[in-house]
């Protein structure tokens, strides 16, 4: 008995932890003849993919990988498992810094992270910024049959050198599938947050695509070119299978249009000024969205631009009441109305701020939990 018992047990930590996953590290200060170890990191990802195989995980230190030193707008080359993700995320408690170094508006200037075909990826907690590719890219871009792929806890600000240059990108053909964006901050971008779109002739944009938890703020701070068009989530051709829950968006829109399919869109929050909307539809049959338990605030009455209010949704259609009057964070005051306004049955565990949700009778609207 006890003997079957210490079997199951390690067989359960066998599972839990592939022998062979290992932890390889990268620093600034690194170098690419390095080991690759803690004490001995590398000094780029593109050196550190040649090692990485299934289960295993590279750690970025803190600190700022500038563009090109030691391997730059890269495509990603390894993949991981479905039981052995790869995973690519900051050293605990420390920010790592990919700075593109973009200089000016002419795009084209470099993209950091093309997933192309790549499956069982996880990037977190890396900060992104000053990218800038060309028309219909992304500073991170899971395309062509890329799936199982986790973007979780980045930090996206200053990308993009115009309209058409996203923060993230997502498309191809074999068209992406299971592809989770989540409990992201999204700052300035020259075009949108996350731009899902392929042209009608292509195979598809993506399919189960989940957006959730994320801060969208994609305005703020813009000095030139501001006002509306700058996009929080732009859904377009062929996209299938979508969910949009639990983000706070702060004049950053949601743009849905052409032959999108399976929309669900749930338990956000966004407030709208300056001739933003919350909500854009447009040559979309309106049939594939279902759309509820939402704080859709906009300063002129009007969140949306195509779709309707509605009183048999669980809307609200007041100010959502940011800590502080702030317009700067996704952190809800204590008097919130989105507060337990959300619907348990479309939530996500765990808020923006790793806070257990629900807290209270019910969840809160939007990426914050408050009580
Ligand atoms: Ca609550
Ligand atoms: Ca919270």
């Amino acid at each position: 008995m006890r003997l079957s018992a210490l079997l199951i047990a390690g067989a359960l930590l066998a599972a839990a932890n592939p022998a062979d996953a290992a932890s390889y590290y990268m620093s600034p200060t690194g170098s690419d003849s390095a080991a690759g170890t803690l004490a001995s990191p590398w000094k780029s990802y593109k050196r550190a993919q040649s090692a990485l195989k299934p289960g295993d995980t590279l750690f970025a230190r803190g600190g700022t990988y500038l563009k090109c030193a030691g391997g730059c707008g890269s495509a990603w080359t390894k993949s991981g498992t479905a039981t052995a993700p790869i995973t690519f995320r900051n050293y605990p408690g420390e920010t790592p810094v990919f700075d593109g170094g973009k200089v000016g508006t002419t795009p084209g200037q470099g993209y950091f992270l093309i997933l192309d075909a790549i499956a069982h990826l996880h990037i977190k907690g890396l900060k992104v910024t000053k990218w800038c590719s060309q028309w219909g890219d992304g500073a991170i871009e899971p395309e062509d049959g890329s799936h199982d792929i986790l973007l979780e806890g980045n930090h996206f600000v200053d990308n993009g050198c115009d309209k058409l240059d996203h923060h993230i990108y997502v498309a191809g053909d074999p068209t992406p599938w299971n592809i989770t964006i989540r409990g992201n901050y999204f700052g300035k971008v020259s075009g949108a947050a996350i731009h899902c779109y392929n042209t009608a002739s292509e195979v598809g944009c993506a399919k189960n695509l989940v957006i959730e938890n994320n801060f969208f703020d994609v305005d703020a701070g813009q000095t030139a070119d501001s006002g509306p068009g700058y996009d929080g989530v732009i859904l377009r051709h062929k996209l299938t299978d979508v969910t949009v829950r639990h983000n706070t968006f702060v004049n950053s829109d949601i743009d849905i249009g052409g032959a999108v399919t399976k929309v669900k869109i749930h338990n956000n929050v966004c407030y709208a000024s300056n001739g933003h909307h919350c909500l854009s539809t447009w040559g979309f049959n309106k049939a594939e969205l279902v759309e509820h338990h939402n704080l859709w605030h906009a300063t002129d009455g009007t969140p949306f631009s195509g779709w309707s209010k509605s009183t048999t949704r669980n809307n609200i259609y007041t100010n959502p009441l940011f800590e502080g009057g702030s317009l700067t964070t996704h952190k809800l005051s204590t008097s919130s109305p989105a507060i337990d306004k959300a619907d348990p049955a479309s939530s996500v565990p765990n808020d923006y701020d790793g806070q257990t949700r629900p807290m209270g009778s019910a969840p809160d609207m939007g990426a914050d939990e408050v009580r």
